[in-house]
C-alpha cells in the first residue's frame, strides 16, 4: 500500500486513480482531485509531507509543515501532532484563521456549518447537512467540520454548476483532516441549485447549495 500525498488515505497502488512522478519518487492518488493538487504544488507534498500538508496563508505565502513517516504510523502521536498544529493555527500565527470569510473583498453575511464525515474508518463518506439553503448574491460561508477519519473537502461547482471549470468555490484548506475544520465562502449572483462534493470521494460525498 502507499499512501496519498495530498489526503493521506491508503492507497494501493494497482487500484490508484492517478500516479505521479516527482523527485525519482512515484506518488500514488485516490482520486484525480489529489492528482491535481499534487500536480500543482509537488514541493507541498512530496515525500515525509503525508499528514502534514498544511497550507497556504492568504497572499500566496505557503507554510510548509513535514513530519516524518513514523509520525504517520504512530496514530497517538499524530494526534498530538495535530493538536499542537491546531494550537499553532488558533494562536495567529498563521494567517490561515484570518477570515476566509471574503470573496472579492466581501465578508460574509451568513454562515453554515457542515460535517465532511465517514464512518469513522473511511467509508460511507458524507455530508450533514447535504442541502443548504441561502440567498442569491450572499456572500456565505460554510464552515466545514470533519468529524470522520481520513481527508475530506468541499468543492461546490460555481456559477456553471460544473466542477474543475475555474469558477468553483474550494475549501481551504484543500484537504481537511480528521479533526480539522475548513472553509469555503461562496457568492453566486443566480438563484439556482448547486451541486457541491468532496474531491476525494466524488461518487459518494455530495450535497447541493439550493440559492433562492
Ligand atoms: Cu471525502
Amino acid at each position: 500500500m502507499a499512501n496519498d500525498p495530498v489526503c493521506g488515505m491508503q492507497v494501493d497502488a494497482r487500484e490508484a486513480a492517478g500516479k505521479s512522478e516527482y523527485g525519482g519518487h512515484t506518488y500514488y492518488f485516490c482520486a484525480p482531485g489529489c492528482k491535481a493538487e499534487f500536480d500543482q504544488n509537488p514541493t507541498n507534498y512530496a515525500k515525509n509531507s503525508v499528514a502534514g500538508h498544511k497550507r497556504r496563508k492568504r497572499g500566496g505565502h505557503r507554510r510548509r509543515l513535514r513530519l516524518s513517516p513514523w509520525l504517520i504510523a504512530t496514530p497517538v502521536v499524530a494526534i498530538v501532532a495535530a493538536i499542537v498544529v491546531a494550537f499553532v493555527l488558533i494562536s495567529g500565527s498563521s494567517g490561515t484563521t484570518e477570515p476566509a470569510s471574503e470573496v472579492a473583498g466581501q465578508t460574509s453575511t451568513v454562515s453554515f456549518t457542515v460535517e465532511a464525515g465517514d464512518d469513522g474508518a473511511g467509508n460511507n463518506s458524507f455530508f450533514d447537512p447535504d442541502t443548504i439553503r441561502g440567498k442569491a448574491g450572499d456572500v456565505i460561508e460554510l464552515v466545514v467540520t470533519n468529524p470522520g477519519s481520513v481527508s475530506h473537502n468541499l468543492r461546490l461547482s460555481g456559477p456553471d454548476k460544473k466542477y474543475g471549470t475555474g469558477d468553483d468555490f474550494e475549501s481551504e484548506p484543500f484537504a481537511i483532516g480528521p479533526g480539522e475544520t475548513g472553509r469555503a465562502v461562496v457568492k453566486i449572483d443566480s438563484p439556482g441549485t448547486y451541486p457541491f462534493r468532496c474531491d476525494f470521494h466524488p461518487a459518494l460525498q455530495v450535497g447541493t447549495l439550493v440559492l433562492s
